[in-house]
């Protein structure tokens, strides 16, 4: 699949770490319908990004599960680990139930929540879903994260580590023929336009921080495809916000 539009990234001094700066360097794409997608380039400075990659990456219990998908079982392409705060309701998706470890356990992922929360005051996770992407082999396919227990207009934050890989997003097919009102318009200009509007693409960065709210899971699908030539690690942290 070609992607044509590529988002302009905002460009990121590295330097630049105060909150002033986070907002002005962020990039919100309005996706429409009540989905919105805002990209932080650095969130995190580049030498704390470092030091909470190589804590993640060595002291994380990572786990490469077998899943369900379309009926056949399969091994996850990535490495996976799974976070809840006590009493929250478990996670199953593709047919595994990935087994909740305690904040407790993993400190410096408290600290990254709280850097999170500044930049997002108001926001509430209670869970984390983390992945580690091995090499450009590794990667997540198409999906939304659309589970009932994240409720209907979930806010997702995504930080990312290491390597920088591909971000896709597209709407979901049956959404971009049934809700948009394009009927009477000329079929060239259709097609320009949904270019433009039903694909996006990010470069998510060390230290950066990705996030998707509104109807985004409800009429998006996302994805971070192999790459031939992502040859290093790169770490994401997801958080969510389970409904109790
Ligand atoms: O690695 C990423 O940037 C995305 C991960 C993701 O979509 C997920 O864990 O649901
Ligand atoms: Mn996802």
């Amino acid at each position: 699949m070609s992607l044509r539009f590529r988002a302009k990234e905002a460009k990121a001094n590295p330097d630049d770490d105060d909150e002033k700066n986070q907002k002005k360097q962020r990039m919100v794409v309005d996706l429409g319908n009540g989905s919105e997608v805002i990209y932080f380039p650095r969130i995190i400075k580049m030498e704390d990004s470092w030091k909470f990659f190589d804590y993640l990456n060595n002291r994380i219990p990572w786990n490469r599960p077998t899943i369900r998908v379309f009926g056949r079982s399969c091994l996850q392409p990535r490495d996976t680990c799974y976070v809840a705060g006590e009493g929250v309701t478990q996670l199953i998706y593709s047919g595994y139930r990935p087994h909740p470890y305690s904040w407790d356990d993993f400190p410096p992922l408290k600290d990254i929540l709280d850097i999170v929360l500044k930049v997002l005051p108001g926001s509430r996770f209670n869970s984390l879903l983390l992945n580690r992407y091995k090499g450009g082999n590794d990667y997540v396919g198409w999906h939304a994260d659309d589970e009932k227990l994240y409720g209907s207009t979930p806010e997702i934050a995504s930080v990312s580590f290491g390597c920088e890989r591909d971000f896709f997003l597209k709407i979901k097919p049956s959404k971009s023929s049934q809700d948009r009102r394009t009927d009477d318009e000329p079929v060239s200009k259709r097609l320009k336009k949904k270019d433009n509007l039903d694909q996006h693409s990010f470069t998510l960065k060390h230290g950066s921080m990705l996030v998707m709210r509104g109807y985004t899971q409800r009429d998006w699908i996302h994805s971070v495809p192999r790459r031939a030539k992502a040859e290093s690690t790169r770490i994401n942290l997801t958080f969510r916000h389970v409904l109790q």
